[in-house]
């Protein structure tokens, strides 16, 4: 059974026309520190022997290698562009060099998928309209201190497409976000200017990026979203935002969950794909 609305009609409103909302103390502290230090566990966990896949958005052909493709059901590690020496060894410590975890957290690890699998979450996915929803992907990002990477604008949808569109983020931050460590950026009422591009999977292999629109965002209208830990940002589908370099000595961790609808379709040739034996859930 649905809680009561977690909205209002207001922030309904808001999220209409910006397409994002900001949603304070969403997430409690000690919820926020119990799964940092469960991602700190299991980056301890990983051997990143024989791994080196490094993801930028920026250089998506070169992340576009098995172990990426594969990570739609999987937990997996990806490290920041500048980890590495020139001789491929860890500029720093393997905690301090990972960029972010995926795809599948919410599914495999009992900690992201209590936290992921809430009836506040699940209600506030229900007050925006999606009312099947599947978690499609999880992340956990690390914005780390000195080396934490730009992420350049763009919309989820490019990379999560559902016919129609149907895809709420979520980010969830585990620290404070500020300017200086690399918080979100966002155009308001962006998400109305349409998809611009989509990330697909090619027939030959790899993947590509498939132009749908090349004029350019407005991005002199980027707004930062500074926001406290436990705050939850909201993200249209559509909506172009970005996160610059973190150069300050604070990592920025976030945790996000993309949720779509059952009722859309999610094309095969999406870069993101599970394979049958562990299909999408709801809540
Ligand atoms: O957390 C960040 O730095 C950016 C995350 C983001 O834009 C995304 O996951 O779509």
């Amino acid at each position: 059974m649905l809680l009561r609305m977690n909205l209002s009609e207001a922030q309904i409103t808001a999220y209409d026309r910006d397409g994002f909302l900001v949603l304070d103390n969403f997430v409690d502290d000690e919820a926020c520190d119990r799964l940092r230090a469960r991602a700190e566990e299991l980056v301890s966990d990983f051997d990143p022997r024989g791994v080196v896949s490094i993801f930028s958005t920026q250089e998506q052909t070169r992340t576009s290698d098995d172990y990426f493709l594969e990570s739609g059901d999987k937990i997996r590690f990806f490290f920041e562009e500048n980890a590495f020496h020139p001789d491929g060894t860890l500029r720093q410590s393997k905690r301090r060099s990972i960029n972010k975890i995926g795809h599948a957290l919410h599914d495999l690890d009992p900690a992201f998928d209590g936290f992921s699998r809430t009836p506040k979450i699940k209600q506030l996915v229900s007050d925006l309209g999606i009312d099947d929803p599947l978690l499609l992907q999880s992340m956990y990002i690390f914005k780390q201190p000195r080396i934490g990477g730009e992420v350049s604008c763009h919309h989820d949808a490019t990379f999560l497409y559902t016919e129609p569109l149907r895809l709420v983020g979520l980010w969830f931050a585990l620290e404070d976000a500020t300017i200086d460590n690399g918080c979100l950026w966002a155009i308001p009422g962006g998400h109305t200017l349409g998809l611009k591009s989509r990330f697909m999977r090619s027939d030959g292999g790899g993947t590509r990026f498939e132009v749908i629109d090349d004029t350019r965002w407005p991005e002199e209208k980027l707004q930062p979203l500074e926001v406290k830990k436990g705050t939850v940002i909201v993200l249209h589908g559509l909506l172009p935002h970005l996160s610059r370099e973190n150069r300050s000595p604070k990592s920025r961790q976030a945790y996000t969950l993309h949720v779509i609808d059952a009722s859309s379709d999610y094309p095969a040739s999406n870069w993101l794909q599970r394979s049958p034996g562990m299909p999408l859930n709801g809540f």
